[in-house]
């Protein structure tokens, strides 16, 4: 049953007054969630196609991606405007190899500017689909670039300068699946679509008249209408004894903690840059917008159990009500056949992992994230925040200094989690991670490692992945450099750390 709009108002505007006591600055139109779950979820939960593709006489595989308009019915009968890759709503599953060199043919029919970034990606800052790539409408950008990294299920998304928010909350998202021929069976069901599944998790809210609204409070939106890959209400159909689900927070603000309606355990056996060391027991995945997770779940002959979204844990936040923190609601429903067809067992061992340690560090650098700043900054596409040197390991110290959530994505590069607040990351952490939710007040100590792709006039992003903050200005620019290039030392703008006279920046350069 749908509540009644004026009840959601009252709770509304109850939530905003709290927020205002609070100290947090409040829209008029803050959306207390209050998510309506379908009654039923006989809808089958629709796979997104894989992206066909062409292999050319050189080796590079070519997909082609057309952001377009289209229409979703969110709820029967009324049609709401979205948009869509190659379609009304989300987009293809991209795929490809380790070692493959890939191209994407990304068209632009939109009536606006756009862009698509490869969340995860390790690759050229060009090739990365952040705001310096704009495609016009129109147009069709080609980037190309060769698949170097592990096995992971990453994503891609627009990401135009200030409108990242909007154009993913329309709807253009999809998956773009990593594999590794080279790496060891380790008993992962692999069937994609049957036993293998991608599922994005989204909300929305919609006008009566059908279009998307996108009032929101401190986090941006949090919607009413929860859906797996764009439908609410969907069941998936399991014959296989175990089903892996790839799940990915594609929400713009709302942090999902995903487990079983009768609390069973299952496997976390990835988190977003691809394998954990061993599968991890539990019964409970949390992840903030932009973050992945794969789990493998064991199905009972013909039974029926539903995946719910929790509470999330959103650390010492103000009013978390306002955010989601007491959301519980069911997502997607399995089904499982009478028979179900026998699966591998998942070996105890999935990946060896780099050890990292503080010790590697050539640098080290601290990053206070406060209301839609970093360091006291907000973004401008002509300076630059931090220059990397190519080969060097840094240790970026992020504290989030407001009492409500944010989160640090760094483009490139897949971190890891050294300690947070001095205490080893829980096992769910511990892996190969591009985006990470920083709670109110604690400090996140992350490593990475700059190894490729030294272009010291194209930088990455590095941006609080709550996309209103993003689009607000919480994004800072990355540039790495080869010192051993004479042309490449030095960046080609000003505002860099070099100069260390912005007080934002605070890198210590050890050695
Ligand atoms: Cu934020």
């Amino acid at each position: 049953m749908r509540r009644p709009r004026g009840a959601l108002r009252l709770v509304a505007s109850a939530g905003a007054a709290l927020l205002v006591a609070a100290g947090v600055s409040a829209c008029s139109e803050v959306s207390v969630s209050a998510v309506d779950v379908p009654e039923t979820f006989d809808v089958p939960l629709p796979v997104p196609p894989l992206a066909p593709s062409r292999v050319a006489a050189d080796g590079t595989r070519t997909f082609r991606l057309t952001a377009q308009e289209g229409s979703t019915q969110f709820t029967p009968g009324v049609d709401t405007p979205t948009w869509g890759f190659d379609g009304d709503l989300l987009g293809p599953t991209l795929r490809a190899a380790r070692g493959e060199k890939v191209a994407v043919e990304v068209r632009n029919d939109l009536p606006e500017t756009t862009s698509v970034h490869w969340h995860g990606m390790h690759l050229p800052a060009a090739m990365d689909g952040g705001p310096h790539q704009s495609v016009e409408p129109g147009a069709t950008w080609r980037p190309t670039w060769r698949i170097d990294q592990p096995a992971a299920t990453l994503w891609y998304h627009p990401h135009p300068h200030g409108q990242t928010q909007e154009h993913v909350y329309r709807g253009l998202a999809g998956f773009f699946l990593l594999d590794d021929p080279a790496a060891p069976d380790v008993g992962l069901p692999t069937e994609y679509g049957v036993d293998d599944v991608p599922v994005v998790v989204q909300d929305r809210n919609v006008d009566r008249d059908g279009s998307l609204d996108m009032s929101g409070g401190e986090l941006g939106v949090l919607g009413s209408l929860v859906t797996t890959n764009g439908v609410r209400g969907a069941h998936l159909p399991v014959t296989t004894q175990r089903v892996r689900l790839r799940l990915l927070n594609g929400s713009t603000a709302r942090t999902y903690a995903f487990g079983f309606a009768d609390d069973r355990r299952f496997l976390q056996v990835a988190s977003d840059g691809g394998l954990l060391t061993e599968p991890l027991p539990t019964t409970r995945v949390q992840l903030s917008p932009g973050e992945r997770a794969e789990v493998v779940v064991t199905a009972s002959p013909g039974e029926r159990v539903r995946l719910r979204s929790f509470p999330p844990d959103l650390g010492r936040v103000v009013a978390g009500f306002a955010m989601g923190a007491q959301d519980t609601f069911d997502v997607l429903e399995l089904r499982a056949a009478p028979d179900l067809a026998p699966s591998p067992e998942v070996a105890p061992t999935l990946t060896t992992l780099e050890p990292m340690s503080a010790a590697d560090a050539d640098v080290t650098r601290t990053f206070e994230l406060e209301d839609r700043s970093i360091n006291g900054r907000r973004m401008d596409m002509d300076r630059v925040d931090v220059t990397a040197e190519l080969g060097t390991t840094e240790v970026w110290e992020v504290r989030n200094r407001n009492a409500f959530p944010h989160s640090l994505h760094v483009h490139d590069v897949q971190m890891r989690v050294l300690d947070i607040d001095g205490e080893a990351p829980p096992a769910a952490l511990a892996g190969a991670k591009d985006t990470v939710y920083l709670a109110p007040n604690r400090t996140y100590r992350l490593i990475m490692r700059f190894e490729d792709y030294a272009d010291p006039d194209t930088p990455y992003m590095f941006h609080c992945h709550l996309l209103l903050h993003e689009d607000q200005g919480m994004m800072g620019q990355l540039v790495v450099v080869d010192p051993d290039d004479a042309t490449g030392g030095q960046p080609p703008r000003g505002g860099d750390d070099a100069g260390g006279d912005d007080a934002g920046e605070d890198a210590h350069h050890h050695g």
